[in-house]
């Protein structure tokens, strides 16, 4: 069941698409008190609407997405106001993402006794303190301009997500070669590099789908612009890397250079398609074109305006894009700017105090995302007038609306890979999300895998980190333990900052050991595929807590770096340096396969319970459940050339196992699981029966 509370005058987010299963509604006046279960309600000071609830001791807290420490949120202050911050380190509140979803699971020994969902509906800064300041308290902070709350109750864990999903629309399905592995680096310059990168991973053979564009294959950071001596007859430049079975994929950013003669800005500007200030002259930011204006994108027309632009591309042959800086960053705003150099210039550093010094300092420091230059911001909302500060969330969401609702309109038959920097509830129909500028940390690895199964509960199932870590420079055993876990996430990405260390895969000396993991990833192929697009389409999820699927399990609520993929496996990834091997809980008895290559392995049958296990640094530990099956392929240099008539079977038959295997053309917009799925049988004596779409030839691993 679900109930709707609207609290004050709130902004549409559009986030909710389905009012199927929304019982009740009630409209909550601003001061007013309103009858919530669980919650009690307080208006504060500046309008903001506080909703508290008390939390039993072993009370989890789990969902809000893309957020830094563990599985279970509680114990820390999460607040969603999309941020442009490199630095992820765990006293963070707010990353790039607002991702309001939650569940309080109170329904084991010791909590609450209750089970409930969350999705605080609200365009602008919304704060969650799971037992923060309270250790008992659990309180829901909304700023001022009203907001919606959904309450989700009865059923499990797994029930209560596919509620949440129903009512915010279905996920966002990216192109098959998009499962590929992808290369990307902040400073790749011309076609030529692309070529020789290319060229490294085919001599190397390590399989590779894609090579990313970062800012410099634009002209001077101009959006839909390719810069000509670096990229000469681009067209056909793309071209010759299909003919090799590889995507380049650009990337788009937020702002719009202020340029005379660049198209874009000057039909924005004409048009009136850019964000403004208070007097309704353009907002104007500095990033990395120089001075912008920001696309209006909250408002249908200048969306669509800028949606179209995308197309510049597409008919390049590019089938792919990633935006970025749509927070949208700040580098400064121009006013700021100026007040600050004036006050910086009028300083008297001689006879500065130290107080004097540090109030200089945090002026020349303080000028990026400046929340009083987000608040100079405002959008034209159907000819309503509305302060950035209020929708500051929505930006990245309708960013990425823009494009993929142009891709609906361009290329109605193709799925385009499209994912965002930025995000809210609702940017999950429209496309994926990369976690950003994370950092060469081991303890980065940790965070990569705790975020999944929030990203998933919230929608977002085309995802993935900076695999080898973006800022700081990576090392070797890293890379691999790193790529160990990126091989089971959709979007499989190595990607780093200017002035790393390259980190290429074909940079380091242990070749055998990343071939044999990326041939890994292609391996499961159809497996990750299958089991993708089966939690999109029915709005479940591809990364789930232990505790999900073993509800009456004691301890897996307390697993924090082991995570369910699909129906059939678990994985326990190395994110130590120099372990060679790791703590493993197991709910149930399993059968361990250890690979070291698509054909050379270990396999052992081990009770449920804690294990020590063993895993060298070439090493990646897949867990098969109990009359569970996941398909293997042989491999490939690329997605296409992964042959899925041909499958080898991970299997743990006790009694009998059926796996459904879902396949299709890869591109096909508009799909149905009906039609498209195999189901492979085996019995106890390990006879094979295949019924369906396909006829793969199977056999026992
Ligand atoms: O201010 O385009 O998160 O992936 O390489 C940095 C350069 C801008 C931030 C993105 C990162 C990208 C980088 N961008």
């Amino acid at each position: 069941m679900v109930q709707k509370f609207v609290f004050g005058q709130p902004v549409d987010t559009e986030a909710v698409v389905n009012t199927r299963n929304v019982k009740t509604q009630e409209y909550i006046k601003p001061g007013k008190e309103g009858k919530l279960p669980h919650f009690s309600v307080k208006w504060g000071e500046k309008g903001e609407i506080i909703l508290s609830c008390r939390m039993g001791g072993a009370d989890i807290v789990y969902g809000l997405g893309e957020n830094v420490r563990g599985i279970n949120k509680r114990g820390w202050l999460y607040e969603s106001n999309c941020s442009d911050d490199p630095n992820h380190s765990e006293e963070k509140r707010s990353l790039y993402g607002a991702h309001n979803f939650f569940i309080l699971d109170g329904q084991r020994a010791g909590g609450s006794g209750h089970r409930f969902g969350v999705f605080a509906d609200a365009a602008q800064k919304v704060t969650f303190d799971c037992g923060y300041t309270d250790s008992e308290e659990l309180t829901v902070t909304a700023a001022e301009g009203g907001f919606v709350l959904y309450l989700l109750e009865d059923g499990s864990l797994r029930e209560i997500v596919k509620d949440f999903r129903q009512l915010t629309g279905p996920s966002y399905l990216p192109p098959r070669w998009a499962f590929g592995y992808g290369q990307s680096r902040w400073g790749y310059q011309t076609a030529d590099e692309v070529r020789e990168i290319v060229r490294r991973h085919r001599e190397g053979g390590l399989p590779l789908d894609s090579v990313y564009l970062d800012i410099d294959y634009m002209e001077r950071y101009k959006d839909f612009t390719v810069d000509e001596e670096k990229f000469p007859d681009f067209p056909e430049f793309v071209k010759e890397m299909k003919a090799e079975h590889i995507h380049l994929v650009p990337i788009i950013d937020a702002g719009v250079k202020i340029e005379e003669g660049y198209p874009v800005y000057e039909e924005g500007l004409k048009n009136g398609y850019f964000c403004r200030r208070e007097d309704g002259r353009e907002f104007t930011g500095g990033v990395w074109p120089g001075r912008v204006h920001f696309p209006d994108v909250l408002n249908e027309e200048a969306r669509k305006w800028f949606g179209d632009w995308y197309r510049v591309l597409l008919d390049q042959g590019i089938e792919g894009f990633w935006n970025d800086m749509n927070e949208p960053a700040l580098f400064y705003e121009e006013e700021h700017l100026k007040e600050a150099q004036r006050k910086l210039s009028g300083a008297d550093v001689d006879s500065m105090d130290i107080w004097g010094f540090f109030d200089f300092k945090g002026t020349a420091l303080g000028i990026a995302n400046r929340p009083e230059d987000y608040a100079r911001m405002y959008h034209d909302m159907d000819g309503r007038k509305v302060c950035h500060e209020r929708v500051h969330n929505l930006y990245g969401y309708y960013m990425t609306r823009a494009a993929a609702e142009a891709f609906e309109r361009l290329r109605p038959d193709r799925r385009i890979l499209m994912f965002s920097r930025s995000s809210c509830v609702g940017a999950h129909r429209y496309g994926g999300i990369w976690t950003g500028d994370n950092q060469s940390w081991w303890s980065h690895i940790l965070l990569n895998l705790q975020m999944l199964p929030g990203l998933n509960m919230c929608g977002f199932l085309y995802c993935g980190a900076d695999l080898g870590g973006f800022g700081s420079n990576t090392s070797e055993d890293l890379l691999l333990r790193w790529l160990e876990l990126g091989i089971f996430t959709p979007l499989m990405r190595n990607h780093s900052a200017l002035d790393t260390r390259p980190q290429e895969a074909y940079r380091f000396g242990r070749q055998e050991d990343f071939r044999n993991i990326l041939r890994l990833r292609y391996g499961l192929l159809p497996y990750l595929y299958s089991e993708f697009m089966k939690a999109a389409l029915n709005d479940g999820m591809l990364f789930q807590p232990l505790s999900f699927v073993y509800p009456e399990d004691g301890f897996a609520p307390r697993v924090e770096d082991q995570l369910m993929v699909g129906e059939s496996l678990m994985i326990a990834p190395v994110y130590r340096q120099n372990a060679e091997g790791r703590y493993v809980y197991l709910p149930e008895e399993m059968k361990l396969y250890r690979f070291r290559s698509l054909d050379s392995m270990d396999v052992e049958i081990l009770p449920a319970g804690h294990h020590y296990v063993n895993a060298a640094l070439n090493e990646v530990l897949v867990f098969v459940r109990p009359d569970h099956l996941a398909p293997l392929s042989y491999g490939g240099e690329y997605a296409a050339a992964v042959d899925s008539s041909r499958l080898q079977l991970l299997h743990f038959i006790k009694t009998e196992a059926v796996y459904e295997l879902y396949d299709d053309d890869g591109y096909t917009k508009h799909v149905e699981l009906e039609g498209n799925m195999t189901k492979i049988s085996v019995d106890q004596t390990g006879d094979i029966t295949v019924k369906g779409a396909r006829q793969p030839d199977c056999r026992l691993l």
